[in-house]
């Protein structure tokens, strides 16, 4: 027989008669057949080592002393659990070694806003929640977003059937974060310093940086005199407290119809930008709709994506790694 099939096939024989013996008897017939010094089926597989190439020995030599290696100890270890002193109460054996438990860790999302929250927490900024199903007025009304806007189209949005929801009108799954400035303002008079972060939906095209489902964290600051050159050094600072003091952030004229003016905002990976959020000052119009007086208090808002600061930390190139539940990426978190 060829070395290596041989090897194989000594290793599964071995493992099979070791596991199954159930006494000290069949045990020792075990080694005597496996690892007999005199005529053990060992001896065999050392006559057929004396054979091979002189330049092949080095390679099969290593494989013959893994394979014995393996084979001793899987009998020193079989041979403890059968000197091992049984106590069987109700047919259950009580003295067998307990099972341990696979302890898992929390989602690499879930670890980031966790961190986020910290972040944000020391800059003096409050964490607080709104719901993922929202009404129009939320998602669009009270955002400046008026009722023919393209933003609203049903191809963009996952809306849902309203039955049983009390506003009566259409409902959606949010397709942002910014929701939960206005669910802040209206309940909150000014100043203001929260962050809001939670899933958002949007039937987009999934990409190597794009999900239907994603997390943003939301920034909201409302107070009197509250500037642009805040909004800027709040983010930079936010983005090197998580990525390091070397990250490179940049600031793109944009627009939403919440903000005024806008922004988009880059973080450089590696050679390329890539986009990371958009922010702005909060819109009067904005500020008007929950009963803020804009004569009075100014504020800026962002809108982070989660999954891109949590990809470039840890050199994750493809955000649906994070959904497909593989333990074996999970686990390294
Ligand atoms: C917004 O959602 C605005 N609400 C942000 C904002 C808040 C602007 C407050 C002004 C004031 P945008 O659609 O660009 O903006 O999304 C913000 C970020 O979410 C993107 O930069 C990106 O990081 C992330 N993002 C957007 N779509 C996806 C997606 N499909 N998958 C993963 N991340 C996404």
């Amino acid at each position: 027989m060829e070395p290596n099939a041989a090897f194989d096939e000594y290793e599964r024989s071995a493992v099979a008669a070791i596991s199954a013996a159930a006494t000290a008897e069949q045990l020792e017939a075990a080694r005597v057949e496996f690892l007999g010094k005199k005529q053990g089926r060992l001896k065999d597989l050392q006559k057929l080592l004396g054979q091979v190439a002189a330049e092949e020995r080095r390679v099969i030599g290593q494989r013959f002393n893994e394979v014995k290696t393996k084979v001793e100890s899987l009998l020193s270890s079989r041979q403890k659990e059968l000197d091992r002193p049984k106590r069987v109460i109700a047919g259950i054996d009580i003295t067998l070694p307990g099972r341990t438990p696979k302890i898992g860790v929390l989602h690499p999302i879930t670890q980031t806003i966790e961190e986020f929250k910290d972040i944000m927490g020391r800059f003096g900024f409050t964490a607080v929640e709104g719901p993922e199903i929202e009404d129009e007025q939320h998602n669009f009304t009270a955002l400046n977003i008026p009722a023919e806007h393209p933003a609203r189209d049903p191809l963009d949005n996952f809306y849902i059937a309203a039955a049983g929801v009390s506003s009566g009108g259409p409902v959606l799954l949010r397709s942002q974060t910014s929701t939960v400035q206005i669910r802040t303002m209206e309940r909150t008079p000014p100043p203001i310093r929260i962050v809001s972060l939670g899933r958002v939906y949007r039937p987009d095209t999934q990409d190597d940086t794009h999900s239907c489902m994603f997390h943003q964290m939301e920034g909201l600051m409302v107070d009197r005199d509250v500037t642009m050159a805040q909004l800027k050094t709040v983010l930079a600072l936010f983005a090197k407290a998580y990525l390091g003091e070397d990250v490179k952030v940049r600031f793109r004229p944009s627009f939403f119809p919440f903000t005024e003016p806008s922004v988009e905002v880059d973080m450089l990976w590696g050679e390329t930008w890539i986009e990371v959020g958009g922010a702005g000052m909060v819109d009067p119009n904005v500020l008007r709709a929950v009963g803020y007086d804009p004569e009075a208090v100014t504020g800026f808002a962002f809108g982070l994506g989660v999954e891109r600061f949590c990809m470039r930390r840890h050199e994750v190139r493809n955000i649906r790694l994070f959904y497909e539940n593989d333990a074996r990426f999970l686990r390294q978190f």
